[in-house]
């Protein structure tokens, strides 16, 4: 740092950010002129757009350093959430609004000829996750920094993001998404970097004191280099850091031999082969396929992750076992697993401690949230595989678990299989090792995410850990979703609408406060506008649907949206089998009888992972039924079938704010808590569902009068699969009629759909979805006669929104800081 009598110079002229619009205006003119190369002759839409945001990224790194200098002399505790997914959607809008200067923003752009709205819809999604878990990560991150923890996210910098699905003839279409090319929003920093090692081999040998010491010798270096992304918070100057590794050839004296040798091409394929592990996001949402690139990716991540976390310890010249008293690392599902083998092996091999001693540390500092039951996502990696590529670190897996199988022994002797049935290495051909069992047995807190979820994760697949650790270490962290993004940005006229009934803007940091919208229900004005912003978002969308795939669909219509992954657990496939029996019912009447019925539009959307080929029948079927009911001139405005292409988070801003009901119809039991049911609710949208998940919570806080749910039970889901396979299976009457009318070759091809139709009717029905189909289809017309009556459909909607406080993000974050992290904000002066 500099010494003291030259500081004087750095504090005269430290960076003052903009606070009005002539500052912003001069800001923007300057990365135009300067850091763009450009001027007013050559400045477009794109090219604002960076200006724009530069501006913005300058201000919130003033403070990101204050931040962290803040954070450096409090001394005290911080968080580390390590995920391999950060679905953040775009920076600018939620940098504008965390700050509070969108207006002065506005009002400078205008200045300058551009439209705000324009110059926002010029941003490039970074798009670094699947599906839920990404974006709860981004949730959680923006509720860290609103409410002042000291806390970073680790991931990777992956140069292409999840897939850009176009739909080509009904198929779904994968195309890369790289999203590199200009992102003002992150900070190289090239001067932070961390040597990755993989494969080699391991020796032993003794100290002085005869102590066997091992030695990870060998194997080729990656090298990791962090790029920083500011995460401001809401009204408040805190902004953290979000630090993505991108892995490169490491500047060792190997690639140089090489180079020197004339192996010119070699080296540059050694260099491309170091890059490819940061290149690309694996595309699978709950599931795992056990890719060794995969494995390698984790690695890298990690091991880079916690060497800057052990950096900053060091600084701190505390001992180690102060370490849980310093850093909390959270555990963002078992992808980051080998953290908790990584830490034991940093402070047993190169520090020096004892493995009890070492092993309380890691434990102490380790959380662990498990994110689904689905036994297909459940990630085991082949024990050869994991000696190849890390040979200390499988012998540290064996040591870890003949320790703690050896603690199960004594707590119940003779019993072996509770010793098979725990153990960190499945016994199979080949040997597995159980990535979750080892986040168990490595965290002092391992949680699931919706209170249903987390009693099954209970008394099912860790139930035998349960009995072993006590009830003490399993808990319940039901999932919230960040206000601002998903109300205040994503619904600005209801945000303000909102503000005007409550304490201004104060819900927004406290969304409880929600609850004072009850106190205005009877106000005929209020319910008026609110069904105005409804229908508004609606027209936007409406519109949107006209550009993009030339369907004209009445505004007035009930909108019944379900987006998300397209999975069979998800069962878009009872949704559409439901719009087809509508279809068939409404083509059966005659047109006195058409005219009774209330229009609707089916809007469906979400990507499917390349490989799920039985997601991929689903969009196809979708989009064939679209192609037929919405030119059937029988049917006109009263059926409406829409698949928007390339579901994102920037899409969902649209959607969610647009949908009078959202579907969220999972097989009980398997969606763990989901978490756009909240944004609908939250955006004044009625749900139909299961009961499933979060869904059960979000029922108790705005009461079943509020919400349309139906079908099994999760506590029946077992004995009817038994009954299909072992009894006998038959498919109601409407069911069948379905699906004689996709066999008939009504939506296409009907081979293409047989499949899908014969995973119902012959081979099971696993998801349940004939068990399910006619209390959805009763549910969905009572849905109808619910909607004809606008008052009090809008009265339900205002009802649950008041009701909807329970599932910020900031609640669950405070959760986490309390139970398991034992952390607390940062006071700012
Ligand atoms: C994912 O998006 C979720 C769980 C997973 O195990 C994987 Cl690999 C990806 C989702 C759950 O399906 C969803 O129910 C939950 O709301 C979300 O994580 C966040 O907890």
């Amino acid at each position: 740092s500099i010494p003291e009598p030259q500081r004087e110079a750095w504090k005269k002229h430290q960076v003052q950010g903009f606070t009005d619009k002539d500052g912003f205006e001069k800001e923007v003119v300057r990365h135009v002129e300067t850091t763009l190369a450009r001027s007013l002759f050559n400045c477009d839409e794109g090219a604002a757009y960076s200006a724009t945001s530069l501006a913005f990224r300058d201000r919130l790194i003033t403070e990101w350093n204050k931040t962290q200098q803040r954070q450096t002399t409090a001394d005290t505790k911080r968080v580390y959430y390590l995920s391999l997914e950060f679905l953040m959607g775009r920076a600018l809008d939620n940098a504008m609004l965390n700050v509070g200067l969108k207006d002065v923003a506005r009002g400078g752009i205008d200045e300058l000829g551009f439209r705000i709205e324009d110059i926002i819809e010029q941003e490039h999604d970074a798009a670094l996750g699947n599906g839920g878990l990404g974006r709860l990560a981004a949730c959680f991150l923006d509720s860290l920094a609103s409410l002042n923890y000291p806390a970073w996210g680790y991931g990777l910098r992956y140069r292409y993001g999840i897939f850009k699905q176009e739909i080509i003839n009904g198929y779904q279409v994968e195309v890369p998404d790289y999203w590199l090319d200009f992102n003002p929003w992150e900070f190289p920093r090239h001067d932070v970097t961390v040597d990755i090692q993989f494969y080699g081999n391991v020796r032993k040998s003794q100290d002085d004191n005869g102590k066997t010491v091992c030695h990870w010798e060998g194997g080729e270096i990656v090298t990791a280099v962090a790029y920083d992304m500011p995460i401001p918070g809401y009204a408040t100057p805190s902004t953290n850091n979000l630090r993505l590794w991108s892995s490169k050839a490491s500047s060792g004296e190997f690639d140089f031999q090489k180079f020197n040798n004339g192996d010119y091409e070699s080296s540059v394929a050694d260099q491309q082969r170091a890059e490819t592990i940061s290149a690309v996001l694996y595309p699978n949402d709950n599931l795992d396929r056990g890719k060794e690139l995969r494995l390698k990716q984790q690695y890298f991540w990690v091991a880079a992750s916690l060497y800057d976390i052990v950096r900053r310890f060091k600084k701190s010249k505390r001992a180690w076992r102060e370490f849980p008293d310093q850093v909390a690392i959270q555990l963002n599902d078992t992808h980051p697993t080998l953290a908790v083998v990584e830490l034991q092996r940093i402070l047993v091999d190169i520090e020096g401690l004892e493995w009890d001693e070492a092993w309380n540390i890691v434990t102490s500092t380790f959380g662990y949230t498990n994110h689904t039951v689905l036994p297909e996502a459940l990630e085991k990696w082949p024990v050869g595989l994991m000696q190849h590529l890390l040979p200390r670190h499988l012998q540290i897996i064996y040591d870890i678990n003949l320790f703690f199988l050896q603690s199960v022994e004594k707590k119940f002797p003779n019993d072996r299989d509770i010793l098979t049935s725990v153990s960190i290495i499945e016994e199979s051909q080949p040997k597995m090792v159980r990535m979750a069992y080892l986040a168990i047995v490595g965290s002092h807190k391992v949680n699931g995410v919706a209170e249903l979820h987390s009693d099954l994760i209970q008394t099912t697949i860790f139930k035998d850990f349960v009995k072993i650790f006590g009830t003490d270490k399993f808990t319940n962290v039901t999932n919230g979703i960040t206000p601002r993004r998903w109300l205040h940005q994503a619904n600005p006229r209801l945000s303000e609408l909102i503000a005007s009934k409550t304490s201004g803007h104060e819900f927004l940091k406290d969304l409880t406060q929600l609850n004072k919208l009850e106190l205005s229900i009877d106000d005929a004005a209020f319910r008026k506008e609110w069904a105005e912003i409804k229908y508004a978002n609606k027209v936007r969308l409406t519109k949107y649907i006209k550009k993009t795939l030339d369907v004209n669909v009445n505004p007035a219509a009930l909108f019944d949206v379900q987006v998300k992954r397209i999975h069979e657990y998800k069962r878009q496939q009872l949704n559409i089998f439901g719009v087809i029996h509508r279809y068939l019912a409404l083509k059966a009447m005659s047109p006195e009888e058409r005219k009774k019925q209330l229009p609707r539009v089916s809007i469906f959307g979400g990507k499917a992972a390349p490989g799920y080929w039985m997601a991929k029948q689903i969009i196809h079927l979708i989009n064939n039924v679209g192609a037929v009911v919405n030119k059937d001139p029988d049917i006109g405005d009263l059926l409406k079938v829409i698949y928007l292409e390339d579901y994102n988070v920037s899409k969902a801003e649209m959607i969610v704010p647009a949908s009078d009901l959202s579907e969220h119809i999972s097989t009980a039991g398997t969606e763990a808590s989901g978490t756009s049911n909240m944004k609908f609710v939250l955006n004044g949208g009625l749900i139909i569902g299961t009961c499933d998940g979060a869904n059960i919570e979000i029922t108790r806080e705005i009461g079943q009068e509020n919400i349309f749910l139906f079908g099994t039970l999760s506590e029946d889901v077992e004995d009817l699969r038994h009954a299909h396979t072992y009894g006998s299976h038959t498919v109601d009457a409407d069911l069948n009629k379905v699906f004689d009318a996709i066999q008939s070759g009504t939506f296409g091809e009907p081979n293409d759909f047989g499949a899908m139709v014969a995973a119902v009717r012959d081979h099971g029905d696993y998801y349940l979805v004939s068990d399910d189909f006619q209390s959805y289809i009763d549910t969905q017309k009572m849905v109808d006669n619910e909607y004809r009556n606008q008052d009090e459909w809008v009265r339900k909607c205002i009802r649950s929104v008041a009701r909807m406080g329970f599932f910020s993000s900031d609640r669950c974050i405070n959760e986490y800081a309390e139970g398991i992290w034992n952390v607390e904000p940062l006071a700012i002066k």
